[in-house]
């Protein structure tokens, strides 16, 4: 692809990013009854130095990608039609491990771009508010997220989640299940996340998971770390 194009697709991808609504907890739009993979919000090179372009573009248009294709794929032998990826994620343990691996595939990497941003942010407002009160301070928070996010043994994800009980926790989760599955060991709706598979970062950060997840910080969209809170308390 010749730059000019590139660019102009980096453009309609702002463009469709600044218009729609966030889909952080409306992800899996679907056309004609299939998930589809929607435009990263932002240019592949947008996180550097943080997270490469190489590492952007492989993991939004083929690992994200995969997982769009394969749970599409996987309720293909299904009755199931006309329900959201939230539907499903929340009943994940009636479907197969395919449709639970690929369908939180799908919902935590739709959720992730969103909470990246190139744009400069810091936590304000009621989320603010929460977290020192729950925490102590926001990097009292980021400690025990850095710690649950480098302990988790192989692939998943870290977050910060609000809980049924009004309650912001830390959890971390294997694979690609996430804290709205009723599989999931502490549930409660998604805040922050982050991608700790080996390959959201071995290019750059190789074995050093640790510096990734530090790195990670210069990129939280708390804006819409805000929003997802503001969700989720109209969800409990
Ligand atoms: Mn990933």
């Amino acid at each position: 692809m010749n730059m000019k194009r590139k660019s102009f697709l980096a453009t309609l991808a702002l463009g469709l990013a600044a218009t729609r609504t966030s889909w952080a907890n409306l992800p899996g739009e679907t056309v004609e009854g299939k998930f589809v993979l929607a435009p990263l919000p932002y240019a592949y090179n947008a996180l550097e130095p943080y997270v490469d372009a190489q590492t952007m573009e492989i993991h939004y248009s083929r690992h994200h990608k995969a997982y769009v294709d394969n749970l599409n794929k996987a309720l293909a032998d299904t009755n199931v039609s006309g329900l959201s990826l939230e539907d499903i994620i929340k009943n994940i343990s009636k479907y197969s491990t395919a449709v639970r691996n690929n369908g939180g595939g799908h919902w935590n990497h739709s959720f992730f771009w969103e909470i990246l941003s190139p744009k400069k942010t810091a936590p304000s407002g009621k989320l603010l508010k929460k977290i020192n009160e729950d925490f102590g301070s926001v990097d009292k928070m980021k400690e025990e997220f850095n710690k649950a996010a480098a302990s988790r043994f192989g692939s998943g994800w870290a977050w910060l989640i609000l809980q049924k009980d009004g309650a912001l926790k830390v959890v971390s989760t294997p694979n690609q299940d996430n804290p709205y599955m009723d599989v999931a060991e502490v549930k409660g709706c998604p805040i922050l996340g982050v991608d700790v598979w080996e390959h959201a970062y071995y290019l750059k950060y190789q074995n050093k998971r640790a510096d990734y997840v530090n790195a990670f910080w210069n990129l939280v969209n708390w804006d819409q770390a805000e929003k997802n809170y503001t969700a989720g308390l109209k969800k409990k």
